[in-house]
C-alpha cells in the first residue's frame, strides 16, 4: 500500500516537472520569436536609415539613425495599440533634420504605385517616401501592448479596427509635417479612374490639404491621371470639397494627365519631367 502511494507521488511529481519544463520551453521560444520581431524591425529601420543617408550626403551628418530608432520606439512601446495618437510621434519628427526644396512636393491619394514608379527615377518631384521618415517606414507594420516592452510586426490592429493605431497615427503625423514644411507650388496626383478622386477622409484630404501653410505655399495643382475610358474630369464635384478644404490664399489648379503619358515617362527616365505632367 505504502509502495503504491509513493509511486503515485513520484508520478505526480514527474507530471509537474514535465509541465514546468514544457511551459519554460514555450516561454523561451515565444520570447525569442517576439524579440526576433523587435530585432528584425530595428535592423530594417536602422538599415534603411543608413541607406538613405549614404545616398543623401547633405543630411548624413545631421541625422543619427540610433537616435531616430529611440524616438520612434518612444511613440508606441508599452502603449495600447488602439491608443497611440499622432502627437506621440512628435519626438520622432523632431529627431529628424531634412532639407526642403520648394516647388518639388508631390502629394498623392490612391495612386501610390504609379507615383513612386514615376518619382523613383526622377529628382524633379519629391513624395513623403522620398524623405528620410517616409523612406524608412514605408510598408512597415508595428505595434506594442499596454505595459509591454515588446514590438510586434504581426497581429497589429488595422484601420478598420481602431483609428489611433501606431501605423495610421505615424502617417498622419509624418504627412502633416511633410505638408506643413512644403513651399512654393505643390502638386497632388489623384486617380481619374475613381468617381470621387478626392476623399475628405483620406490622409491627403484630412491632413495634408489642411496643413499647407498659406504664407509659404502659392498653389496646389491637382494632376488627375485619366485613362481614355474614364469619365471623371477636373469638373468632378469631388474637387469642390478639395477647394473648400484649401485655404483661399492658396491658388487651386487642376490638370488632366493621360495615363499613357505617365506610363511612357515611367518606362523612359530620360524624358524630362516637364514633358510628363
Ligand atoms: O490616405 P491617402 O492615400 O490620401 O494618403 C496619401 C497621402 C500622400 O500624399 C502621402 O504624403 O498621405 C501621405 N501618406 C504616405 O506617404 C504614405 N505612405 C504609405 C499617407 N499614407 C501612406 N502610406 C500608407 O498608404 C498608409 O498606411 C495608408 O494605409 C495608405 C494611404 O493611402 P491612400 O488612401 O491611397
Amino acid at each position: 500500500m505504502r509502495g503504491e502511494a509513493s509511486r503515485r507521488k513520484r508520478c505526480l511529481l514527474l507530471g509537474v516537472v514535465v509541465v514546468v519544463v514544457v511551459v519554460a520551453v514555450l516561454a523561451v521560444v515565444l520570447g525569442l520569436t517576439l524579440n526576433r520581431s523587435s530585432d528584425h524591425l530595428r535592423s530594417t529601420v536602422i538599415g534603411r536609415c543608413e541607406t538613405f543617408l549614404k545616398k543623401n550626403t547633405d543630411v548624413s551628418r545631421v541625422n543619427d539613425c540610433e537616435r531616430i530608432w529611440g524616438a520612434f520606439e518612444e511613440a508606441y512601446v508599452g502603449k495600447d495599440p488602439c491608443d497611440v495618437p499622432a502627437e506621440a510621434y512628435n519626438p520622432l519628427i523632431i529627431s529628424v533634420t531634412e532639407h526642403v526644396i520648394c516647388n518639388t512636393m508631390l502629394f498623392w491619394s490612391k495612386t501610390k504605385a504609379m507615383v513612386h514608379a514615376f518619382t523613383d527615377n526622377r529628382e524633379c518631384l519629391v513624395t513623403l517616401e522620398d524623405t528620410l521618415l517616409g523612406f524608412i517606414f514605408d510598408e512597415l507594420t508595428w505595434c506594442s501592448k499596454n505595459g509591454s516592452k515588446e514590438t510586434f510586426t504581426t497581429g497589429c490592429p488595422g484601420w478598420s479596427e481602431c483609428q489611433n493605431n501606431p501605423v495610421r497615427s505615424f502617417w498622419m503625423r509624418a504627412s502633416a509635417n511633410f505638408a506643413a514644411t512644403s513651399c512654393g507650388n505643390v502638386s497632388a496626383m489623384l486617380n481619374g479612374s475613381l468617381e470621387s478622386p478626392f476623399s475628405s477622409t483620406s490622409v491627403f484630404g484630412s491632413v495634408e490639404v489642411k496643413s499647407l501653410a498659406p504664407d509659404k505655399v502659392g498653389s496646389l495643382t491637382v494632376l488627375l491621371v485619366t485613362k481614355e475610358t474614364d469619365t471623371t474630369t477636373c469638373a468632378s464635384s469631388s474637387f469642390q470639397s478639395l477647394r473648400s478644404a484649401l485655404d483661399p490664399k492658396i491658388a487651386y489648379n487642376c490638370r488632366q494627365v493621360p495615363y499613357d503619358q505617365v506610363e511612357n515617362c515611367i518606362s523612359d527616365p530620360e524624358i524630362p519631367c516637364s514633358d510628363c505632367l
